[in-house]
């Protein structure tokens, strides 16, 4: 499919933040702005976030990136239930989670109502310019002294930015008022309607949704973490492969065109960790995986990292929803483990539990646009409304 097809998103998200001037060109000699006096900094272009990372000698300047969480330690970054408003995290991409990609700003108290998570939790995600000195934070690389905090200026040609929130626009209309049984039924209805990949076309779908965002040679793995380059698929040991994260036996619907196609459950994973998954339903416990630190396994159960509990959650709800009596198959969420080969997937507990604690984040939402926009033309309800877990589950 056309890439062309992409929609712009994310104008009406910057809109609500304050405006920026127009910037200079960024074709700005980083080590002249670096030398500038620090009056006139603000007005040059902004530094990215690597170079704030290797430029930490106490001058001022403007750094521009994306609100990843709150440092609350040199070596943590909490990307929910904040807690104050003193220090915000920010990264070149939206979804960062290396603390070596992340720079610490602290957030003076007049800007804290404004620019400080517990107080308005919505920034995560959003862009921002930050202006104050390069000089370590929580014993981190960091910005002090800041002076200002400014939306960024985001690039409205840029579809799928991972800072940018995304909007469904009337992709729900008909759901108005709807709960329950008789929302399931609307939902299923709307993104039913879909174009239907093969098992070919799942690679590149993947290298397009799952593109890291700091490197976009790479696709980021699901339980791992890491990346792995887009080249690297195949079956074996270090590859990458296709992650049904809605087990194919649960169901037998296996690779050919439908369920086992559709991208979003689809993830890419390495090998052996995809194979350490196997077909297990997901619960907590179990032996934590040497080559995926933060995922568990026992014999019946796989828990997947913090970091992807929610994404998972909601990969399987949308399956619940989108197959149906009448499709290929009629898949299920139930509160049991060890489902088999039934086309039941659990635990339902748990996973409403991982649903909320692990709410979508900026990745997360940008995969769901790109598979809209660039490749089926469907959208998983609960990425855009995860309050619906509650009502139709
Ligand atoms: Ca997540
Ligand atoms: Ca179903």
């Amino acid at each position: 499919m056309s890439r062309t097809l992409r929609r712009l998103v994310g104008a009406t998200g910057a809109a609500v933040l304050v405006a920026v001037p127009t910037l200079p060109s960024r074709a700005v000699d980083v080590a002249a702005v670096r030398s500038a006096p620090s009056s006139t900094s603000a007005a040059a272009a902004p530094l990215s976030v690597a170079e704030a990372l290797s430029g930490q000698d106490g001058s001022s300047h403007t750094v521009r990136g994306h609100v990843v969480g709150q440092p609350t330690a040199t070596d943590r970054v909490v990307t929910d239930g904040f807690a104050t408003d003193y220090a915000i995290a920010i990264a070149a991409g939206a979804g960062e989670t290396d603390t070596a990609r992340i720079l610490y700003v602290q957030v003076p108290s007049a800007l804290r109502s404004q620019w400080g998570l517990a107080s308005t939790p919505d920034l995560l995600g959003e862009q921002v310019d930050v202006t104050g000195s390069l000089a370590p934070y929580f014993a981190h690389a960091g910005v002090t002294g800041t002076s200002a905090i400014e939306a960024g200026d985001s690039d409205p040609d840029e579809p799928g930015d991972p800072g940018e929130p995304t909007d469904p626009g009337t992709y729900y209309a008909g759901t108005e008022g709807l709960s329950g049984q008789a929302l399931k039924e609307e939902l299923h209805s709307i993104i039913s309607n879909q174009t239907v990949l093969s098992y070919d076309d799942v690679w590149e779908g993947l290298k397009d949704v799952d593109e890291d965002t700091q490197d976009t040679g790479s696709v980021r793995l699901l339980y791992s973490g890491t990346t792995s380059p887009k080249g690297n698929n195949g079956g074996a040991v270090d590859n990458w492969n296709r992650e049904h994260v809605w087990a194919k036996s649960h169901g037998d619907f296996g690779t050919s065109r439908g369920p086992g196609t559709d991208l979003h459950h689809l993830r890419p994973t390495d090998v052996t960790v995809n194979s350490a998954r196997g077909n297990l339903d997901f619960d907590t416990g179990g032996t934590e995986n040497a080559e995926a630190p933060g995922n568990y396994a026992d014999d019946d159960s796989w828990e997947p990292r913090d970091e992807v509990k929610g994404d998972v959650a909601r990969m399987i709800f949308y399956m619940a929803v989108r197959y149906e009596s009448g499709d290929r198959v009629d898949l299920e969420v139930n509160d049991r483990v060890g489902n088999g080969s039934a086309p039941f997937m659990g635990r339902l507990t748990v996973l409403k539990q991982w649903s909320q604690d692990d709410p979508p984040d900026a990745f997360e939402q940008r995969r769901n646009e790109r598979i809209q926009a660039n490749w089926q033309g469907n959208r998983n309800p609960f990425v855009d409304h995860p309050e619906w877990v509650e009502s139709v589950f």
